[in-house]
């Protein structure tokens, strides 16, 4: 034995360990110390690995065979009613567990599966049962083990088919035949009319009849809901009990009135109620309006969700979201990922939601195999690892059970859950539609299907549970009931049943519309002196033990000298005080969005970070005000926008403020501003006060980061739906932002907000004005002296009229020009602008209204056809600004800067242009 083989450092080389390993097998001791240790380890671990031998071997197969079928079994579930069952897939059979050799009725140690041991056919049959039968779960995918035995225990315990009461097998043919019938009744006696029959799904009904009474059992008193067209009319009577009359009434195409909704069809309405449940015992549930765009109302309905939650009853236990989903929608649209990567997240969980898929296998005319690249809709859900209940839709007893699986499991865990209904649509898209055009074959199987309470009740009838009338009868009695409704309505027309709204929805459905005038009344938003310097202490004052970072103590110090003398509070600091002086009045404030809390701008700073810890310090969070939370959202906006347009509709008294990292982003939620945000009040009476930050003004960044597209908004605005803004001092912010809580009625407010603004040495407010003013739509020329003589006089909103009234200072003949801001766009107001005219400036013939944004954009369009109204002497409306363009902006800053001073120049170059045949010009 050589010195160096001694040496244990100098084993690198494979070859030399090996001649090693063969001196170590021939005599351990002519190696050194540590080499004799390194090869007992390595043959220790060759022991390790080896295969286990005789009895021990086919343990561990069928322990591996045991789990193949809880990860799989789902894949050989019998889930289409349409198809036989399935066969066993390759990877559960015994040959692919090299089992096929085993005697079926050889005993196995099953340490956590079954009795513990049982016989291998014992074994096959019960994961047979369990994982392929009606009910397919697909649960393994979760990383928390504590989650999977518990599935796993839950399910095996009945082989995921517990005995069903006598009672409650009646309840649920008692709900099929509600369904049916009611789908039958439209079908004959409103042939040809839309209804997006629930028919093939009509275990939905039973299964959110069952699901509610579960969650009431395990604390739920409230429920809200989300769902599309599918099945929506049989929901709203059988679940939330909307009287037949109602419904019959808006098939008979009279005027309604549904707790004074109106103003959409009638598979988008919503409703509320108080509904006993099968147990007897009370819920709320509240069903959300939606628009067709489907999916969009998965997001507001979590924030409405979270509202509920936060502010009304202060937990999640007690408020269960349900959201249902069309199999072809809910893996084709992609705000389903956006908000579902919001369900576990501080501030938008709710606790858990229970998903619905109403998998009828279709969707309109295209085949799952077109629809989706993956095996089942249901696997977006993937993203979050959230357990799957496939199950088969025929079998309303399975549906039973995993509704009760699944709000034990949200009860448990308070995380979301999906459960997939596989039916078949028995008509068309809607009931117009030819289905076999399309999908021959599927619709030939389709017409020999019988229904599933025709199948269920033949069961019961067989099982001595009900006879053939009483089966009967839970089609006739329900017949009857809508034939009687018609009567009503025909002969009466509709008489109000007293079912109003839940109480504690008061605030959210009770409407009344205000009219012009409230709207543009002005509202005491100002605060004292005293008070706002107290705002300022509580926000700069910061625990000793907090180390700020070095450039934020800057920042405080310069907020501490803002309310010093005559003050010069900048923008930043006038929004937190705005915030903080709505909470110490006790309005919640939750502002959201992309890096939120510092600010895109590093100007907002609502929460500090400890330079030493990281540990956060919320300036705004103060014992004895409301709560303010500045959030920041995952990368979102659709998703976002419309969980927080959902959060202000579900509590009116909290100023929920959804930002954009910069304007143009706000596009990606457009959705949720054509479908909801303008159009909410028109089509369902739903008022929300959301506010909408958005970057925006030209300045050289390029044709993104620039616009928030205004021009948008504006061509929206209708019948006084919005309010749309774009104010320049901090003042103006902090009473649009106190005005938009403190009014009686909401109304969401569009703001372009600022960005460089937000350090312009001219956009500071002074102390009186937080002091003693309020928010006005518009601001006069405080500059010029008097205006009586102009004849020409300059509009504009926004950024431009800081660079405006700079060329202006620069230039003595340019001083006579008025320059006015509109600081609100709509409503548009024209009474203030009309005195404003007649007292300042009765000769002006001729607006020059200038912006930065190219004439097919901005506010032109809209302010055109306004600014002649506003006083008879206006003769002419000019443009200034950049030409119609594809794009918002220059791509580069130079061309940026070159056009910026041809606008300001060319302005006062019209402005002061001694060309009266202009002037003449209308
Ligand atoms: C965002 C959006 N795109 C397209 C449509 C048109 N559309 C209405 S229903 C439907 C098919 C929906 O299929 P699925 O989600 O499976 O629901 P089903 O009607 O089958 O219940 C389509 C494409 C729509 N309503 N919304
Ligand atoms: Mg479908």
């Amino acid at each position: 034995m050589s010195q160096d083989k001694n040496t244990f450092a100098s084993g690198t080389n494979a070859a030399y360990i090996e001649s090693m390993y063969e001196d170590y097998r021939k005599d351990p001791s002519s190696l050194d110390d540590s080499w004799q240790k390194f090869f007992e380890g390595y043959e220790f671990g060759l022991t390790a690995v080896v295969e286990p031998t005789g009895e021990r071997r086919e343990d561990a197969k069928v322990e591996a065979y045991i789990n193949a079928y809880r990860r799989l079994g789902y894949l050989a579930a019998y889930l289409n009613p349409l198809d036989p069952k399935p066969e066993i897939p390759e990877n559960l059979h015994v040959t692919s567990h090299e089992l096929d050799h085993v005697d079926a009725n050889r005993k196995f140690l099953t340490a956590n599966f079954g009795t513990g041991e049982m016989t291998f056919a014992e074994i096959t049959k019960k994961l047979q049962e369990t994982y392929c039968g009606s009910i397919g779960p697909d649960f393994r995918d979760s990383n928390n083990v504590e989650e999977v035995v518990w599935l796993q225990q839950i399910m095996e315990a009945h082989n995921n088919k517990p005995s069903v009461s006598a009672e409650s097998k009646k309840r649920i043919l008692q709900k099929l035949g509600e369904a049916e019938a009611l789908e039958h009744f439209l079908q004959t006696r409103y042939l040809g009319q839309k209804r997006f029959s629930v028919e093939g799904l009509d275990a939905l009904i039973p299964l959110l009849d069952g699901m509610i009474d579960e969650a009431v059992n395990v604390g739920v008193h409230e429920i809200t809901m989300g769902m599309a067209h599918r099945g929506r009319l049989n929901v709203l009577t059988h679940i939330l009990k909307k009287p037949y009359e109602r419904l019959l009434l808006e098939f008979e195409g009279q005027v309604f009135n549904s707790f004074d909704i109106e103003g959409d069809v009638k598979y988008h309405m919503g409703y509320a109620h108080d509904v006993e449940t099968f147990s007897g015992k009370k819920v709320r549930i509240y069903l959300s309006p939606n628009p067709s765009h489907l999916e969009a109302i998965n997001a507001p309905i979590a924030g409405f969700t979270r509202a509920r939650q936060e502010h009304d009853e202060g937990s999640s236990e007690g408020i269960l979201p349900i959201i249902l989903h069309g199999d072809a929608a809910i893996i084709g649209q992609g705000v389903v990922a956006e908000v579902l990567n919001l369900s576990q997240l501080q501030h938008y969980g709710t606790g858990g939601t229970i998903h619905i898929i109403t998998n009828n296998q279709i969707g309109f005319t295209t085949n799952p195999s077109a629809a989706k690249s993956c095996a089942f809709s249901s696997d977006i859900s993937k993203m979050i690892r959230m357990p799957v209940l496939h199950v088969n839709a025929d079998d309303p007893e399975a549906v039973a059970w995993v509704t009760k699986i699944a709000i034990a499991y949200r009860h448990k865990f308070k995380k979301d859950i999906l459960i997939d209904l596989v039916g078949y649509r028995r008509y068309g898209h809607n009931e117009t539609d030819e289905p076999s055009f399309t999908q021959p074959i599927m619709y030939k199987k389709i017409a020999e299907h019988p229904t599933v309470f025709q199948i269920y009740s033949k069961k019961l009838i067989a099982e001595g549970v009900v006879t053939e009338e009483e089966s009967a009868s839970y089609l006739s009695s329900v017949k009857e009931l809508l034939n009687e409704a018609q009567k009503s309505v025909h002969t009466k027309g509709f008489v109000a049943h007293p079912t109003p709204a839940p109480a504690a929805f008061k605030d959210i459905l009770a409407y009344r519309k205000p009219d012009r005038n409230e709207v543009m009344a002005s509202v005491i938003t100002h605060v004292s002196e005293a008070k706002l310097k107290e705002l300022a202490q509580e926000i700069l004052n910061i625990d000793k033990t907090f180390t700020p970072h070095p450039k934020i103590i800057r920042l405080l110090e310069n907020r501490a000298k803002m309310m010093e003398g005559a003050g010069a509070v900048d923008w930043g600091f006038a929004e937190l005080l705005a915030f903080a002086s709505l909470a110490d009045q006790k309005y919640p404030v939750r502002l959201s969005g992309q890096d939120c809390k510092r600010g895109t701008f590093s100007s907002r700073h609502a929460v500090l970070f400890d330079y030493e810890t990281g540990k956060a310090n919320e300036l705004l969070q103060k014992k004895n005000w409301a709560p303010v939370n500045v959030i920041n959202s995952p990368l979102s906006e659709l998703g976002c926008m419309g969980f927080e347009f959902g959060y202000s509709v579900g509590n009116p008294n909290t100023l929920v403020l959804w930002e954009a990292q910069y304007g143009d982003f706000v596009n990606g939620a457009q959705i949720l501003m054509d479908q909801f945000l303008v159009a909410s009040e028109a089509k369902w009476q739903q008022t929300s006060g959301l506010v909408l930050l958005l970057p925006h003004g030209h300045e050289g960044a390029g044709p993104e980061h620039t616009s928030a597209r205004p021009e948008r908004f504006l061509q929206s605005c209708g019948n006084l739906n919005i309010q749309v803004c774009n104010v320049t001092t901090p003042a103006q912010m902090f009473h649009l932002l106190r005005r938009q809580i403190l009014r009686n009625f909401r109304k969401p407010l569009v703001l372009m907000s600022p960005k460089s603004l937000l350090r312009h040495p001219k956009v500071i407010s002074e102390l009186k004005d937080f002091t003693s003013t309020t928010f006005k739509e518009f601001l006069d020329d405080t500059d010029l002296k008097s205006g009586s003589k102009a004849e020409r006089l300059m509009m504009c909103t926004g950024k431009i009229y800081y660079e405006l009234t700079e060329l202006r200072e620069k230039n003595p003949d340019f001083a006579h020009v008025p320059i006015l801001r509109l600081e609100q766009l709509y409503p548009f107001p024209y009474e203030g602008l009309s005195e404003l005219f007649q007292a300042r400036y009765p000769q002006v013939r001729e607006v020059i209204w200038v912006q930065e944004e190219p004439q097919n954009m901005g506010a032109w369009t809209f302010v055109r056809a306004r600014i002649p109204r506003i006083s008879d002497t206006i003769h002419k409306v000019d443009y200034v600004g950049r030409k119609n363009s594809g794009s918002t902006a220059e791509g580069s800053a130079k061309a940026h800067t070159a056009e910026q001073k041809r606008i300001l120049e060319e302005a006062f170059a019209l402005a002061t242009a001694k060309t009266p045949q202009r002037l003449a010009r209308k």
